[in-house]
């Protein structure tokens, strides 16, 4: 059975972690499976959406520790930054920039640089028995994957320190409460309702929402004036799409725009 199953719906294609035994942990297979996966989602064109979850009761228990055990054997340093630069650092960057929306769907637990990959997406709709854990203290670990980017960017820097400092549980409810995620709903109706959003996202302007991206992802390191400049070039590169010339042809005609992502 492959570590990333690969599901097509429409324009909304799914990527679920599948190693449920450990909770989904990323060990090199999986984590080399999906940044190829991400990858090659970014270039479909007939992709408009993309979900990620997990397989089983957990999302992601992130790094697997059994799979770099080996390393805790020899007095050797144990050097773990080239890891992260070859694996972890560029998935992230592509999620962050993969001009499509990305949604977590957090079935379970999300822990290490498995919360992460969800905080790693644009939107997080989370299971009633889910949780976020900034476990990477419980292992005497800087939070990583971009993590620190994330997480004060979401939830303020109070909060986000005292998650990252003592590494304690969140459960969907408070993940709510504080904007780490932006839906919570019954377990059983997870799939149901990040469906249902993918659905309708993968339906909207697709190069518009690839753009808002850019904007927003600028707007963390920019300033007023840079930021309503690049504003400005954007919309110049939305408005030359067919996408918003059919929406503001379809208002005008007072008819349902049909919107086909270019
Ligand atoms: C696991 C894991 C796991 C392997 C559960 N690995 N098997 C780190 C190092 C190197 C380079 C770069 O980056 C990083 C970044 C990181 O991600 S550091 C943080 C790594 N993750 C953790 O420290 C989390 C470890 N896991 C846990 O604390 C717990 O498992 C959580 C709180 C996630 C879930 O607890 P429970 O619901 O009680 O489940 P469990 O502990 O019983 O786990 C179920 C199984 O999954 C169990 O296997 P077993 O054979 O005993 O049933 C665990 O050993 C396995 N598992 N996490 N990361």
């Amino acid at each position: 059975m492959s570590k990333l199953l690969v599901e097509n719906e429409g324009a909304v294609r799914t990527l679920c972690l599948n190693r449920p035994e450990s909770l989904n942990a990323l060990d090199n297979e999986l984590l080399t499976a999906l940044g190829r996966a991400v990858a090659d989602a970014d270039k479909d064109k007939s992709v408009r959406c993309l979900i990620l979850t997990g397989a089983g009761r957990g999302f992601s228990s992130g790094q697997d520790l059994a799979d770099v055990a080996a390393r805790y054997q020899s007095p050797e340093p144990i050097e773990l930054g080239a890891h992260l630069r070859e694996k972890y650092n560029p998935l992230i960057v592509r999620l962050r920039t993969i001009e499509k929306p990305v949604i977590a769907a957090v079935n379970g637990v999300a822990a290490g640089a498995g919360c992460s990959l969800a905080l790693a997406c644009d939107l997080r709709l989370a299971a009633e028995s889910a949780s976020f854990i900034e476990a990477f203290v419980n292992v005497g670990l800087v939070p990583d994957s971009g993590s620190t980017f994330m997480l004060p960017r979401l939830i303020g820097i109070a909060r986000a320190m005292e998650m990252a400092c003592t590494g304690r549980k969140v459960t969907a409810a408070e993940a709510l409460q504080i904007g780490l995620v932006n839906q919570v709903v019954p377990d059983d109706q997870l799939a149901g309702a990040t469906k249902k959003l993918a659905d309708k996202l993968a339906g909207l302007p697709t190069r518009a929402i690839g753009l808002t991206k850019r904007a927003i992802n600028a707007a963390w390191t920019s300033d007023l004036e840079t930021q309503l400049d690049y504003e400005a070039m954007l919309q110049t590169t939305a408005g030359q799409t067919k996408d918003h010339r059919e929406g503001v042809t379809a208002f005008l005609e007072k008819r349902s725009a049909k919107f086909t992502g270019e």
